[in-house]
């Protein structure tokens, strides 16, 4: 797993990330933690932990995981959430599929057999449930849960898209650039667990309808 390095956006996450980061350990993957300088309560959770920290120069999600993507120097990168709801074994697996299949991302799916979520509510399911729905038919995308963003895949491949979305059309940016640029990708399973602690930074009516007039642009070239 020496060639993994996790991108781990947080925004105040003190009481979740530092059992993320305990629960990781065994697994000696190289870890960057993406927040924002202000953010002092979760920068003094993790003091203990060797793992590097980087600060973002603006806010929101993409632009922490932007950030991390080009700081990332290992071959591949997995975007992990801070919030404890995903399992540090399932990149093992993800990472057989992409060297077996010759892929260049895959992305986690709550949404198949054998996965699931204990953290969705039925605005977040029907949100993404549309939101891939329009994935599959208007960018062709081979993936089943398009907001999830458990992803990982070739940094180099990443950093060639150019991604320069902020907020959490981030999410959507990923997979329908690297469709459009002929990039392999497919979405294995995954079960999503509760956040750990702390509040869920994602304002489903208000982040939803930024993605959604993002992939208008997308798909009008615009963006
Ligand atoms: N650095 C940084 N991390 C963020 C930001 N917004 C969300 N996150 C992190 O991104 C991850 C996903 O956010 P979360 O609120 O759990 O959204 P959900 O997984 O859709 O419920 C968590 O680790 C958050 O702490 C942000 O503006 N900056
Ligand atoms: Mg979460």
């Amino acid at each position: 797993m020496k060639n993994i390095t996790l991108i781990i956006p947080a925004k105040d996450e003190s009481e979740s990330l530092p059992t993320v980061l305990k629960n990781l350990k065994k697994f000696k993957f190289r870890i960057l933690v993406v927040l924002h300088k202000t953010d002092k309560k979760t920068i003094k959770s993790i003091k203990r932990f060797k793992v590097k920290i980087i600060y973002q120069n603006g806010k929101g999600y993409g632009d922490a995981l932007i950030k991390g993507i080009n700081s990332c120097k290992t071959e591949l990168f997995c975007i992990f959430n801070a919030d404890g709801s995903f399992k540090p074994l399932e990149i093992k697996k993800m990472k057989k599929i992409l060297e077996r299949k010759k892929l260049d991302f895959v992305f986690g799916s709550r949404y198949q057999n054998n996965s699931g979520s204990q953290d969705d509510t039925w605005i977040t399911f029907i949100g993404n449930f549309v939101f891939t729905l329009i994935g599959k038919i208007f960018f062709k995308l081979p993936i089943t849960d398009i907001l999830y963003t458990f992803v990982l895949g070739k940094t180099n491949k990443a950093k060639k898209l150019k991604l320069n979305q902020k907020n959490f059309s981030f999410c959507v940016e990923l997979p329908i650039k690297a469709v459009e640029n002929n990039m392999k990708i497919c979405s294995p399973n995954s079960y999503e667990l509760k956040r750990i602690a702390g509040k869920k930074k994602v304002n489903e009516f208000l982040d939803g309808m930024k993605i959604l007039i993002y992939i208008v642009k997308l798909y009008f070239k615009n963006a």
